[in-house]
């Protein structure tokens, strides 16, 4: 949590990158690129900086374009950007700030006001993070909460039905859970809870997704993955959650599954057919797998 946040400075100047490093490498870890096109590359490969202070005035490509680009992109458009340059006028300025730059910085500059201004945005990038992680995350199992999942799954139907692969649908629930609670305590439940959603994590392909979908419900939504292959993947969460808790804490669960069917279903219809699943897991013996 604490640790520093990364600041990418763009220029094509050697000595001004080794300025502004020199400014900020007490309090940031500092990348640098000396082009455009390298900085793009950077922001491909990955992990994402905190902070973008980017120059304008570069061969090839200019920061203007660097800009436009980053903006334009899904995954890197949330970095903030400050233009440092020494492109004083009031059109250029107004120009970058219309591209989607959080501040404009113009050169000869100012040591204290650039750490100023950089402190200012990366606080706010980190707070912006943080909303954003507590916005799409359970607070107590940490995978993805009901909100995210809806957003999600909206998407991947879309894509489904356009692209023709599979998708399914597991709906967990846990068994007796309340008799967990009445017999343990709800701190035992709780923990229980983060215990399964560790397990769900660990059966985790890139393409599945994992939320809390209510109390003691979770969904993991699988991407290219039919009925039988959906199954599969129950069966074997149904008897590692079998497996995982302690002696004498027996917790089991009641497993629902639909497939997404091709035309026109949407994700809570393939919901609706997943719980009537589940319901009849329930009524038949609860601990099992259900199509
Ligand atoms: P069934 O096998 O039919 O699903 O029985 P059940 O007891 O699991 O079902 P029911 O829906 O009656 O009870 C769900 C329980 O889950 C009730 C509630 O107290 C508990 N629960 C929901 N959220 C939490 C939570 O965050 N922590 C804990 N400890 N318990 C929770
Ligand atoms: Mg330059
Ligand atoms: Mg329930
Ligand atoms: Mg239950």
């Amino acid at each position: 949590m604490n640790e520093k946040a990364t600041v990418l400075v763009v220029d094509d100047s050697a000595t001004n990158i080794q300025v502004l490093a020199g400014i900020l490498k007490n309090d940031y870890l500092v990348k640098v690129a000396n082009s455009g096109q390298r900085c793009l590359d950077i922001l491909t490969a990955g992990p994402l900086p905190d902070l973008l202070l980017l120059d304008i005035d570069m061969p090839d490509m200019d920061g203007y374009e660097v800009c436009r680009r980053v903006k334009a992109d899904s995954d890197m458009s949330k970095i903030p950007i400050i233009f440092v340059t020494g492109m004083d006028s009031d059109d250029n300025e107004e120009y970058g700030l219309t591209l989607g730059a959080v501040d404009y910085i113009t050169k000869p500059i100012r040591p204290a006001i650039v750490q100023a201004r950089v402190k200012t945005q990366v606080m706010l990038k980190k707070q912006s993070d943080k909303l954003t992680f507590l916005a799409f995350h359970d607070q107590l199992t940490s995978v993805y909460n009901r909100y995210f999942m809806l957003e999600v799954a909206g998407q991947k139907v879309a894509r489904t039905l356009r692209d023709g692969h599979s998708l399914s649908l597991l709906l967990l629930d846990i068994d007796h859970f309340k008799q967990v609670n009445d017999q343990h305590g709800h701190l035992v439940g709780d923990q229980v809870l983060v215990a399964m959603a560790q397990k769900l994590m660990e059966f985790n392909r890139k393409d599945d997704l994992v939320a809390r979908f209510g109390g003691e419900e979770f969904i993991v939504l699988l991407d290219f993955c039919d009925k039988d292959s959906a199954v599969k993947k129950a069966e074997i969460l149904r008897q590692a959650i079998e497996d995982l808790m302690p002696a004498g804490l027996k917790v089991t669960v009641s497993i629902g599954i639909a497939e997404l069917r091709s035309g026109k279903e949407s994700f809570n219809d393939m919901l609706k057919r997943a719980d009537s699943a589940l319901y009849q897991a329930k009524e038949q013996g609860r601990n099992r797998v259900v199509v």
